[in-house]
């Protein structure tokens, strides 16, 4: 198999990111290709020990990738992945351009890796916060089927990107500088992710809502968000309340998650374990603890659920949808030997 791969935002922090995790997992990656905007076009990048230099992306497209892993914000990709497409490349796209677009798959491999095909050419990478969420519904809508969740975000400073890390750090050594947020975020908490909505919500929580839905793929699911960025660094961390439509068996809730693919349950309070965003740093995993019973309502589990927000909520689950793609021959062409 022959697999050129190019990584569209390759020098930004999520495209960094995927340039790691296609080093380690060893995805057969033949020829790279890193593409960024103008002012990185011809700087060098290292890729499992060898020099690459970063192209522009009307280069890239001449090139005709199998694989576009895009990272470069909504308008780039909305103007430049169909033309990658138009191309032959197959593209996975991290920015919430394609997502909702019913004619676009959104996907989560552990969840819904089954409905790709060869002729999804554009396809569309979750949001960071719901990607985590869903990896641990999914199993659990299976066995007992999810009415509504309730989920409270507590979201690391490397969601909004490299100039939000430098905010952070800036603030911590009393240095002036450029700011990410509309106010301090050293010391404090913003209840607020992304813009805000005509109907009071911000974008990011109705992310969540209609993300979850598409990729379970059952609109019948409630889902009330309210997402909140906290001065961490790396991993994003969740209280999620779930309603079953019926009741469950706590144990059997651990033992699913403990079995679901991606999941670590990190649940042994007596011994003070439980997931926290710094155990999860640069782990691909989900993990899941807290788990009890909501006493003041029926048939309903509280659940603590934190990832890193660079891999498994974007650069892990694009690369594990290459994955899957190769795995299934959907994407790459294969050479006479
Ligand atoms: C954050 N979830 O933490 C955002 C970042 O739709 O891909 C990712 C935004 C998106 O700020």
């Amino acid at each position: 198999i022959k697999m050129k791969i190019a990584v569209v935002g390759a020098t930004g922090l999520v495209g960094t990111k995927m340039l790691q995790v296609l080093e380690e997992r060893n995805f057969p990656v033949t020829e790279l290709i890193p593409v960024a905007s103008a002012k990185s076009v011809g700087k060098e990048i290292t890729f499992k020990g060898k020099q690459y230099k970063v192209v522009s992306v009307e280069d890239a497209i001449k090139m005709k990738p199998d694989l576009a892993l895009f990272s470069a914000g909504g308008s780039t990709s909305l103007e430049q992945a169909p033309l990658f497409a138009a191309a032959g490349t197959t593209v996975v796209d991290n920015s919430s351009a394609w997502r909702m677009d019913p004619t676009k798959k959104l996907v989560v491999p552990e969840v819904n890796a089954n409905i790709l095909t060869a002729e999804d050419k554009i396809i569309a990478n979750p949001n960071c916060s719901t990607i985590q969420m869903v990896v641990a519904l999914k199993p659990l809508h299976d066995r007992y089927k999810i009415k509504r969740v309730v989920v409270s975000t507590y979201q690391s400073v490397t969601g909004t990107g490299v100039k939000a890390v430098e905010q952070l750090f800036n603030e911590r050594k009393g240095i002036d500088g450029p700011k990410a947020y509309p106010y301090q975020i050293d010391l404090n908490v913003l209840p607020h992710i992304d813009v805000f909505t005509e109907n009071g919500y911000t974008k990011e929580e109705m992310k969540m809502i209609k993300e979850t839905q598409k990729i379970m793929g059952d609109d019948s699911i409630k889902v009330t968000a309210t997402t909140v960025r906290i001065p961490v660094m790396g991993g994003h961390s969740e209280s999620v309340n779930i309603e079953f439509a019926e009741d469950f068996d706590l144990a059997e809730v651990r033992a699913i998650l403990e079995k679901a693919p991606g999941i670590i349950v990190t649940d042994d309070v007596a011994n003070l374990k439980y997931p926290m965003p710094l155990d999860a740093h640069d782990k691909d995993e989900v993990f899941v603890g807290r788990l009890r019973r909501d006493e003041s309502q029926a048939n309903t589990l509280n659940c603590w659920i934190v990832a890193d927000n660079l891999r498994k909520g974007a650069a892990t689950n694009a690369v594990q949808i290459a994955e899957y793609l190769a795995a299934n021959h959907l994407i790459g062409q294969t050479v006479e030997a």
